[in-house]
């Protein structure tokens, strides 16, 4: 926290009369009045109430405040996330993350999350757009003890780990789209990014992005017709980001536990596929080489998408672009 008029109202927990602020920071009651307005520009609650002074609203949806992660993130008392850094921008959460391995900060398994991102990014160079206040974006660095082959089941744990918290908390029927976005009523409600980093041709760590749109944002147009968010779904309040973070994490960590002891997704692709919404529809795949249509059947203990072309072949894709017609926007 930059701020330490917030700094005080935070720890105060009440309101707080703008003399005393004034008195406690040796500004003028007018300085106070004014950075008060600056603060409010910038998104933070803050009540102001005659006689009475201000107050930081200490349930915030409008933006995300460190110090409430922070005290989420403890709460969470998580044996695999070590630890949270909070920036109110960065470039990519997932960037942020890498840079971190690469100074060795790295130990079981750390978060980063940010307000906006500047550069948040989709696979294969696509961008991903991150505008303040609108969603949830971050990143999970892992150091887990695998095969760097392995390192792509993660996006599928992941996935199953927002598609349970949206449930969970907001009653939403999220389904993965293999393999790497969960869509709500056809629309993209989440996208996630895995990467691995390396060092002297080791596997030094695995970063996991996930970007979840938490409020209807002012997206470009084109993504107008793909993307949804939370709050757009559920027609509530915006949505609590630190609750949300901490219920996706304690999910990953259930399945991740699952997954670390076999290497694999053979104890969770039963649980993947029954939300898994590709399966028993007729896909479209896109690789570099080829192009070709085929009826999805299931995942395999790898995370491959095991698919039954028409002249009844048997088939299975590691990874390329899959779209289901009337998902996203495609065949409409
Ligand atoms: C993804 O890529 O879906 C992975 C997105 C991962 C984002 C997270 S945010 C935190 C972390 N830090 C990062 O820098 N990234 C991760 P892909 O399957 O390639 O989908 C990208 C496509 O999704 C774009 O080309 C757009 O069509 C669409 N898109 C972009 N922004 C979106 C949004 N906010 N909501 C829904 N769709 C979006």
């Amino acid at each position: 926290m930059n701020d330490d008029i917030l700094r005080l109202l935070h720890v105060r927990g009440d309101f707080l009369s703008g003399e005393e602020i004034s008195r406690q920071l040796g500004i003028s009651r007018t300085a106070v009045w004014k950075r008060i307005g600056k603060l409010k520009e910038e998104g933070y609650e803050i009540d102001s109430v005659p006689h009475k002074g201000y107050r930081l609203d200490p349930f915030p949806r409008g933006r995300i405040y460190g110090w409430v992660l922070e005290q989420a993130f403890e709460e969470l008392d998580s044996q695999l996330f070590d630890r949270l850094i909070f920036a109110e921008t960065l470039d990519s959460t997932n960037l942020e993350i890498k840079r971190r391995i690469a100074e060795g900060e790295l130990k079981s398994g750390m978060v980063a999350v940010c307000e906006q991102q500047t550069a948040g990014r989709g696979r294969r160079g696509r961008a991903w757009a991150s505008p303040a206040g609108s969603g949830l974006w971050f990143s999970l660095g892992l150091n887990p003890d695998i095969q760097p082959a392995h390192a792509p089941m993660l996006t599928i744990i992941a996935g199953m780990a927002v598609r349970d918290a949206l449930e969970a908390l907001y009653g939403l029927e999220a389904g993965i789209k293999w393999p790497n976005d969960i869509i709500v009523g056809n629309r993209k409600i989440c996208g996630i990014l895995t990467e691995m980093t390396m060092e002297d041709l080791e596997m030094s760590g695995v970063v996991v992005g996930i970007g979840i749109n938490v409020r209807p944002a002012a997206f470009p147009e084109q993504l107008k017709d793909i993307a949804t968010s939370i709050q757009a779904e559920t027609s509530g309040d915006a949505p609590d980001r630190a609750r949300l973070l901490c219920q996706v994490l304690s999910r990953f960590e259930h399945y991740y536990k699952i997954f670390i002891q076999t290497e694999d997704l053979s104890a969770l692709h039963t649980t993947y596929e029954a939300h898994c919404v590709n399966i028993g529809r007729t896909v479209r795949v896109i690789s570099p080489t080829q192009e070709f249509e085929a009826k999805a059947l299931g995942i395999d203990d790898m995370g491959g998408l095991r698919l039954q072309l028409e002249d009844g072949t048997l088939r299975t894709v590691t990874s390329g672009e899959v779209t289901i017609r009337g998902v996203m926007g495609y065949g409409k």
